[in-house]
């Protein structure tokens, strides 16, 4: 994340940290009890899902402590219509978390899954979402940091899909913001959660997913739009999941 500030323990209680067995790493939001969403390009290069760890109530990268909990993967669901030939299109993945002791996720003040918003949930153009993530600071960067979390403004997509931009680079399933530069997600925030909030209830809205390097002007991150896999996602997880309890 660029531009943005070390967030407090407990502000962002659903991001996962993704660790592959080759120093390879994407983030990821807690949605349920067993699931978490995150960016389908992160996976389809990593069929063994037994060399994933998925670490929950993680502050610094790769420092697990008293508030942190390690899952294994289960499976993942990919949208049927995802292709290694266009990673970035459709650019979303379900990861099942495994049962430890008969269930997956227990909330604590540090975990804690994100709400989906509804199939009909827009927030306006200029809103002010949240990202967050470990990713890198700098374009130039070469480590991960400790958790960031950035504002970004929502951009019009008829902007985002401006020839200087990105044109038809961005289809009707991804979401540009923050296109002044300064405040961007960048290498290893992919897969986490572009969150926007209303009432003091934060929506996993977009997916990080891709742009043009980090932070440039006139090149604004883009985001999968989750709105528009709702019906999927819930085909997907309400079978399986259980509630909190
Ligand atoms: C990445 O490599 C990445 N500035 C994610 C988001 C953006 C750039 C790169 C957007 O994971």
């Amino acid at each position: 994340i660029m531009g943005g500030n070390a967030a407090l323990p407990g502000t962002h209680p659903w991001m996962a940290a993704i660790y592959f067995d080759n120093s390879n790493f994407c983030a990821g939001t807690l949605v349920s009890s067993c699931w978490i969403v995150s960016a389908a390009h992160c996976f389809f290069r990593h069929p063994l899902m037994s060399q994933l760890r998925v670490v929950l109530g993680q502050q610094g990268f790769n420092v697990t402590g008293p508030n942190t909990r390690t899952f294994g993967v289960e499976e993942y669901v990919f949208p049927k219509q995802y292709s290694a030939f266009n990673p970035t299109l459709y650019d979303i993945v379900l990861i099942r978390l495994k049962k430890q002791d008969g269930r997956c996720v227990r909330k604590t003040p540090f975990i804690r899954p994100i709400c989906l918003p509804e199939k009909s949930t827009t927030f306006p153009d200029g809103y002010c979402c949240t990202i967050s993530g470990w990713g890198y600071k700098q374009e130039k960067d070469v480590g991960y940091s400790t958790l960031q979390e950035a504002g970004v403004r929502l951009i019009p997509q008829d902007v985002c899909k401006k020839p200087e931009v990105y044109g038809n680079h961005v289809t009707a399933d991804m979401m540009c913001a923050g296109l002044n530069g300064c405040h961007d997600a960048c290498q290893g925030d992919s897969g986490g959660p572009l969150a926007c909030a209303r009432d003091d209830v934060s929506f996993l809205y977009g997916i990080i997913s891709w742009g043009e390097g980090c932070g440039r002007t006139g090149k604004p991150g883009v985001y999968t739009k989750v709105v528009n896999y709702i019906d999927w996602i819930n085909s997907v997880i309400r079978p399986k999941s259980r509630a909190f309890v």
